[in-house]
């Protein structure tokens, strides 16, 4: 029976974006069409009926804009040009217009925390103190030895790359993401620029109106050629406060994070950007926030943002002391705990994004999974998490057969400039020791593992290129890949393929209010969806052994089993369940409590 139509879900509380599953793609990793080692847009063209049959809605496109790559694009060097080792404007246009005859839609990703230092803006701020782009980005004067209470003795220059003769600390105590201090002397004119990437990511200084007018202005001319929204990039760092004061919090992600996350005007600068471009499109917007609350989540929605990220959920394997280069134990019971907090907290207001996958983290099956004996179950099982939360889901390419993390055997695979950054610090500072210690957290943690190529199939380089791959592809790629699991019944593929027909199918999946079942069972988490008349019931169980489980009084009896990872036929709902290793079973009650 098909719901559509039926649903009393009032129509304020509908949007395309709501109803849509976002598949994101990363161009240099995801199909190479000339054979240069680095994928490209028409490589994306090419696929285009892949994704159709695939069943997604949206494409999030990682940053394709000119860039010198020293990130990968997140370092831009002029915002509406693409660079040429992705194609010409015309593939991206012919991109977009494929996707629209296939009724997908495409974002963008909006950079605008920092630019390339060849942008031609920064190359004029750094000309001159006098220029008139000087104040498009942050300047500074250092602070002297005496200022600081530093002596001669203490003060190592190495440390801040100063030319010879000069002897001044940064303007402030703030670190980079990527490791050291977050500003960088520039000989030119003999001040500090601050970066809170790497060196070569210049921060926009967005208390300059003309600034923010010059942003406004891009992100129309984009909308203007028919894109669908943005996800914006570390969008909530971009308000620094007045007089940039040293970092108060020693626990912060990096030093200095509690003075420039959710900064001082972030709502003011949302909001009207808001005003000013959005609110004259239906357009999807995702902010991706380094650190975010419920409760700020709530205001950006407030401020006209659909959706924000955030990472709570995917800061659980820590460790103890902190930071993202530590390696600890996520629990279930923490993954439960934090994604229900946010699933409660956005139930009447807000509306939640759904992620365990990005270009930025390790593989969400070796992570959250089992990428050994129950890999596919265990894919599957994190797809219907994913695919039945209360939100909208964001699939990362690779992750419709089950990729993995790459087994890294030596630095030298390794390309990615946060985690080169980052190991270099760790070491200097004598934090990480051994090549061993290094390279188990590179396995574990490097964002390069969701860099490798896409596993097309089993012929050389798997089908990604016809050249030399820019990264190297993983070994399982022979039993891994979309040839081999389109022919498979029982494939990762073809349950991703059921779950998103699903979603078109029954409306409860997008608009059900989430209630938790037994939030302290061991290895089991079991959540209902309900409207005002249909309920679904997902039992997972997140552990490599099999269990019985119980479930509430009021979900058991007839229903039908929509889908199940291991091939489940039968319906109805006992009062006992037996669960095998990595089981899920998504179950529509015959007779919904609520009705
Ligand atoms: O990689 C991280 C988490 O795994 C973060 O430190 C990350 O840099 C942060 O989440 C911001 O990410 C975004 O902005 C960066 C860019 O390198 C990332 O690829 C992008 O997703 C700077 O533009």
């Amino acid at each position: 029976m098909s719901e559509s139509g039926t649903s009393t879900t009032p129509e304020y509380d509908r949007e395309w974006w709501k109803e849509a599953v976002v598949y994101q793609i990363y161009p240099r990793s995801f199909n190479d069409s000339n054979g240069d080692g680095v994928g490209d847009i028409p490589g994306i063209v090419e696929k285009l009926d892949y994704l159709d049959e695939l069943g997604v809605d949206v494409v999030w496109l990682n940053p394709v804009y000119e860039s010198p790559g020293v990130d990968n694009g997140y370092d831009i060097a002029d915002y509406r040009a693409i660079n040429d080792r992705y194609g010409t404007m015309a593939d991206w246009e012919e991109l977009l217009a494929g996707l629209h005859d296939r009724d997908m839609r495409l974002i963008m990703d909006l950079v605008v925390n920092h630019t390339s230092d060849e942008h031609a803006w920064f190359q004029r701020s750094r000309s001159s103190r006098d220029s008139e782009y000087r104040d498009y980005y942050i300047w500074r004067e250092g602070r002297s030895l005496r200022e600081a209470g530093v002596s001669e003795a203490e003060f190592d220059a190495s440390e801040y790359h100063l030319p010879r003769g000069v002897r001044e600390l940064p303007p402030n105590d703030w670190e980079s993401f990527f490791g050291g201090s977050a500003w960088t002397y520039d000989e030119e004119t003999g001040e500090w620029y601050l970066h809170l990437f790497d060196e070569r990511q210049p921060d926009l200084n967005w208390q300059s109106e003309t600034l923010r007018e010059e942003i406004y202005e891009m992100m129309g001319w984009w909308l203007q050629k028919g894109i669908d929204g943005f996800r914006m990039d570390v969008i909530n760092l971009i308000s620094k406060p007045e007089g940039l004061p040293d970092g108060d919090d020693s626990d912060a992600i990096v030093r200095g994070a509690d003075q420039f996350v959710n900064g001082p005007n972030i709502h003011e600068y949302i909001s009207e950007m808001h005003d000013r471009v959005l609110s004259n499109y239906d357009a999807m917007t995702v902010g991706e926030m380094a650190e975010v609350t419920v409760d700020e989540a709530l205001r950006f929605s407030e401020d006209g943002m659909s959706m924000v990220f955030n990472f709570d959920h995917l800061r659980l394997d820590f460790g103890p002391e902190g930071g993202r280069w530590t390696k600890g134990e996520w629990t279930l019971d923490g993954l439960r705990s934090t994604l229900t907090e946010w699933q409660e907290g956005l139930e009447a207001e807000g509306w939640n994004s759904l992620h365990f996958n990005n270009h930025d983290e390790p593989r969400m099956v070796s992570r959250f999974g089992d990428d050994g004996e129950y890999r596919r179950e265990s894919a599957k099982l994190l797809a219907t998490l994913l695919l039945t939360l209360k939100g909208t889901p964001f699939m990362y390419q690779g992750e419709e057969i089950g990729m993995q993390n790459y087994p890294f055997s030596s630095l030298t695979e390794v390309r990615d400039v946060d985690t080169l950054n980052n190991v270099r610090f760790a070491r200097e500072s004598g934090r990480l020791e051994t090549d061993e210690e290094v390279l188990e957290l590179v396995q574990h943690r490097s964002r390069d593992n969701a860099r490798t190529p896409m596993q097309w199939h089993d012929d050389e380089h798997a089908g990604f290129t016809n050249g030399t791959p820019w990264m190297p592809v993983n070994p399982n790629y022979t039993e891994v890949n979309v040839a081999a699991a389109r022919r498979d019944e029982r494939s990762v593929h073809r349950y991703y393929r059921h779950l998103l027909s699903l979603r078109d199918e029954y409306e409860v999946f997008v608009y059900g209010d989430y209630t938790l079942h037994t939030p302290d069972h061991e290895q089991v988490w079991a959540y209902s969806r309900v409207t005002t008349d249909a309920e679904l019931f997902v039992v997972l169980n997140f552990d490599g052994t099999a269990t019985t489980y119980a479930p509430p009084a009021d979900v058991v009896g007839e229903a039908e089993l929509l889908a199940s990872n291991y091939g489940l036929a039968t319906g109805g709902i006992g009062e006992t369940l037996d669960l095998s290793p990595w089981e899920a079973r998504v179950y529509l009650l015959d007779d919904p409590v609520t009705a």
